[in-house]
């Protein structure tokens, strides 16, 4: 009886008139040269904060400030991946992950936001790309990932002025000329949602029972809305600036694009109604961000609501934000709201999400493995197909290594599996998912919570440095080499 439970499970097909079981790896495939990746960022595991003349970034001072970061955590040392570089590339390796995206710290390039490089700032990453080609890994490199040059806050207020978007151009194009040869995709920014609402209007986002939770995060500003309005607008400009800058500078064939955690919705029911009900709340929830890099204009709603203190801008910036990318990068960790259809405007009914919602270990990850299908689904339906890479999902757990040394994170192979058999069905309906990175590579400096919310697929002891394979990383490496769920 068990062995028949099992095999129906594993979906049972008929051979030769008796009953074999399919190899689940055939059942459920990813499509020939999808990318298993593994992401970072640069100022949450490299260290070396002030090192090879390094400038501070928005993310040092802040982290250096008692009182901001749980425990006092700052990321001066971090994984010291600056110094470990080729042994994590040779533990990536060894979880057969085939991609890797990172981050560049702007502060390394240009330690004073613009003007003269730091050439030990470039050669970093250029060995970095070595490391990662001679493994077999293909580097994808993120552009901004929240870590501005403090001289640029000082200077101008940061995002709040065009100062700050065109030094962004200039650093963008400066990169792709030297790593360019190498790199082949380059994100400009990573999730402009969370820094832009984090960092200027602190941010409230909605976590289940009508609670809320804040996301703080430099330079903690809390702008009226017409001076935020303006700060979305410039983040989105300086991609599109930064897109044609990496077109100018990469070599030909150079791809580019956005990561962005767009705000996904939910239908309830997957009837046709709902769909489109889910589909008319994802475009609007994302106006100032997604929507008008992938359409080049604010959408009516969103300017209508804004009125006056609608973001200034002209047709040519317009046409710069709404530059063509080669593919769209989202980050996908939960449904932002569940939606059901109306017949008022804007035609859809958000529902809110229950108070005993499931939840992985981080107080804002509302748990629902569907946003992985309808997430690219909606990209491609409201904006056409593309490419489309999942630039990062995964979840934080509590990781306790046991007495034998491991660490059995069954949480997070829940978590990938129910994630990923969601990606799969995307992908066979034929939206064009090209590839996966997990988030994250290691554990690491996760913003607020410091070392104390572990997102890796390897433990980290932050005491001696040493690196571990959880469980989830034997679950990621069998899943890369068989590209299925397994
Ligand atoms: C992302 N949410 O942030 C960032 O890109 C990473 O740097 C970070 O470590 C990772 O996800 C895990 O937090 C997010 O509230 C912050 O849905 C908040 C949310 C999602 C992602």
């Amino acid at each position: 009886m068990a062995c028949q439970a099992s095999a129906s499970l594993q979906g049972a097909a008929e051979v030769n008139g008796s009953t074999a079981v399919a190899p689940a790896a055939a059942v459920r495939r990813f499509p020939d040269g999808f990318y298993w990746g593994v992401a970072t960022s640069a100022y949450q595991i490299e260290g070396a904060w002030d090192e090879d003349g390094k400038g501070e970034s928005i993310w040092d001072r802040f982290a250096h400030t008692p009182g901001k970061i749980e425990n006092e955590d700052t990321g001066d040392v971090a994984n010291d991946h600056y110094h470990r570089y080729a042994e994590d590339v040779a533990i990536m390796k060894s979880i057969s992950a085939n991609a890797y995206r990172f981050s560049i710290a702007w502060p390394r390039i240009f330690p004073d936001g613009s003007g003269q490089p730091n050439p030990k700032g470039i050669s970093f990453y250029s060995r970095l790309v070595d490391e990662l080609l001679a493994a077999g890994i293909e580097p994808f490199a993120t552009l901004y990932h929240w870590d501005l040059p403090q001289a640029l806050h000082d200077r101008y207020g940061g995002w709040q002025s065009k100062e700050t978007v065109h030094s962004f151009a200039d650093y963008a194009g400066y990169v792709a000329a030297r790593l360019g040869d190498r790199v082949g995709h380059f994100f400009t920014i990573n999730e402009f949602r969370s820094f832009v609402e984090g960092g200027y209007s602190g941010f409230d986002i909605q976590v289940g029972g009508g609670k809320t939770l804040h996301l703080g995060a430099p330079p903690e500003l809390r702008l009226p809305p017409a001076q935020l309005n303006q700060v979305r607008h410039h983040a989105v400009l300086a991609h599109g600036l930064a897109v044609q800058a990496i077109r100018a500078g990469g070599r030909a064939g150079t791809k580019v694009g956005f990561a962005e955690n767009m705000a996904a919705a939910v239908p309830v029911i997957g009837t046709p109604e709902y769909v489109q009900a889910a589909e008319t709340a994802t475009r609007e929830l994302n106006a100032a961000f997604l929507t008008v890099m992938l359409e080049g204009r604010y959408t009516d709603a969103y300017l209508a609501e804004a009125g006056g203190d609608a973001p200034r801008f002209t047709d040519e910036e317009l046409k710069a934000v709404g530059s063509p990318v080669d593919f769209a990068g989202i980050n996908v960790y939960r449904p932002n709201i569940y939606v059901a259809p109306s017949d008022e405007p804007p035609g859809y009914r958000a529902i809110p999400i229950s108070a005993s919602h499931p939840k992985m270990a981080s107080a804002w990850h509302v748990f629902d493995p569907e946003v992985m299908y309808w997430a690219p689904r909606q990209v491609t339906s409201l904006w056409g197909p593309r490419p489309i890479f999942i630039t990062e999902n995964g979840c934080a757990g509590a990781d306790e290594v046991s007495e034998d040394g491991n660490i059995y994170d069954s949480d997070r192979v829940m978590f990938l599996r129910a994630c990923l058999s969601q990606l799969q069905r995307a992908t066979s309906e034929g939206i064009p998912v090209r590839g996966y990175f997990h988030w994250s590579s290691q554990d690491n400096f996760e913003w607020l919570s410091g070392f104390g919310d572990r997102f890796g697929l390897i433990y980290v002891d932050f005491k001696t440095l040493e690196r571990t394979p959880k469980l989830s990383a034997q679950w990621f490496r069998e899943a890369a080499r068989r590209n299925a769920v397994v």
